[in-house]
């Protein structure tokens, strides 16, 4: 049994870092050589899934489709680094289940701020609007988020700067290469 490849999935709320640590992360592994590339939901749903919106059944969907996308990617080597809030336990799970089977690793990380931080930090202003009612079914505020019962590492976002969550990641990944 060879193992195959390696996807790092980040899971979390909106605005707690996802992204940002992602594309440090990919630079990092990148530099030292590691093929990479990122899977980003805000990209992958500009990219092919502009019909799907955030009801349970769509971010499944989401999941699903970044998973198999995940798996392609990661069959070749690559290491595929996913920031994707995918809030439901089950469907990251079956992602989990599917990547293993295929002999990919399977690293998820909680990148995890204070709900009080996130609504104080709000950058894209989605927060404010949540609160407001102007946008339904927002996850933290009117939809449910399920953190990992078992994630290999958390991330606190709001004690751990961007750089460093990063650095723990690749770490993490040196320590525990493709097990
Ligand atoms: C959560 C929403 C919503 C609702 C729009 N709930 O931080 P962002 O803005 O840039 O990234 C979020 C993105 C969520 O896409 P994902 O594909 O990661 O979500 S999932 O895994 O649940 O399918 C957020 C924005 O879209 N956004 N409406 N209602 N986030």
């Amino acid at each position: 049994e060879t193992r195959r490849g390696t996807v790092v999935w980040l899971t979390g709320l909106s605005g707690a870092g996802k992204s940002t640590i992602a594309r440090l992360l990919a630079v990092e592994l990148g530099r030292a050589g590691t093929p990479v590339e990122v899977l980003d939901g805000d990209e992958v749903r500009a990219a092919l899934a502009g019909e799907l919106g955030f009801t349970k059944r769509d971010r499944d969907i989401q999941v699903q489709r970044v998973g198999y996308l995940a798996a392609l990617l990661s069959r070749h080597g690559v290491t595929v680094v996913v920031a994707l809030i995918s809030p439901y336990r089950e469907a990251r799970d079956a992602v989990r289940d599917a990547l293993e089977s295929a002999l990919v690793s399977f690293v998820e990380i909680h990148v995890r701020a204070p709900l009080e931080e996130l609504v104080r930090r709000d950058t894209k202003g989605l927060y404010r609007k949540a609160l407001a009612g102007e946008i339904t079914g927002f996850t933290g505020i009117s939809d449910p988020y399920e953190p990992p019962t078992r994630p290999d590492l958390v991330v606190d976002t709001d004690t751990c700067d961007p750089r460093t969550a990063a650095a723990r990641i690749a770490t993490l990944l040196r320590a525990d290469p493709a097990e």
